[in-house]
């Protein structure tokens, strides 16, 4: 019952901040971009290594005209051998970053913020679109074309983490 209350508040916080119609093509785009492009899509990002976390295929969508909240993708290995959590922190160009994971009701795909990401030892994390992934709430000004993003993520409550994402 209390996460049914907590989606609606985030029904409701999405609304706030974008028209119907942008929302309904954030959604297209959120759970579209997997066609024939997303194969390729972060494919020559090279990996990043932070305090033992690889991340590999990173990349993010500059949100078009109307839109303003883009969602980034990769791959996260814990090499170490213990267990990593990220919390999110802050994204370049964007208010807030979440992290995000997408949830089926019937017919409605949701989306619902987590607290953090847990990575066991030696286990990976695929951030994809209609799965998880890094969600980058209300854009500041216009990114330039093919302009990355920089994330940062408080790693296991101490240290403070950084990952680049290409766009896409
Ligand atoms: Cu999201």
């Amino acid at each position: 019952m209390l996460k049914l209350f907590f989606i609606l508040i985030l029904s409701i916080g999405l609304v706030s901040c974008t028209s119907d119609k942008d929302k309904k093509k954030q959604v297209e785009d959120h759970k579209g971009n997997h066609s024939a492009q997303e194969k390729k899509a972060g494919a020559d990002s090279p990996a990043q290594m932070q305090e033992g976390l690889k991340l590999e295929g990173a990349y993010y969508v500059i949100p078009g005209e109307a839109m303003k909240m883009a969602a980034a993708y990769g791959t996260i290995t814990n090499t170490t051998d213990d267990i990593m959590a990220l919390k999110a922190s802050s994204a370049k160009f964007f208010k807030t970053l979440e992290i995000h994971q997408t949830i089926k009701k019937g017919d409605v795909t949701m989306m619902e913020p987590m607290e953090s990401l847990e990575i066991p030892p030696g286990e990976s994390v695929q951030l994809k679109p209609g799965g998880m992934h890094f969600m980058l709430i209300e854009v500041q000004e216009k990114i330039p074309e093919g302009t990355a993003t920089e994330l940062a993520f408080e790693l296991n409550d101490e240290k403070m983490i950084k990952f680049n994402f290409p766009a896409q």
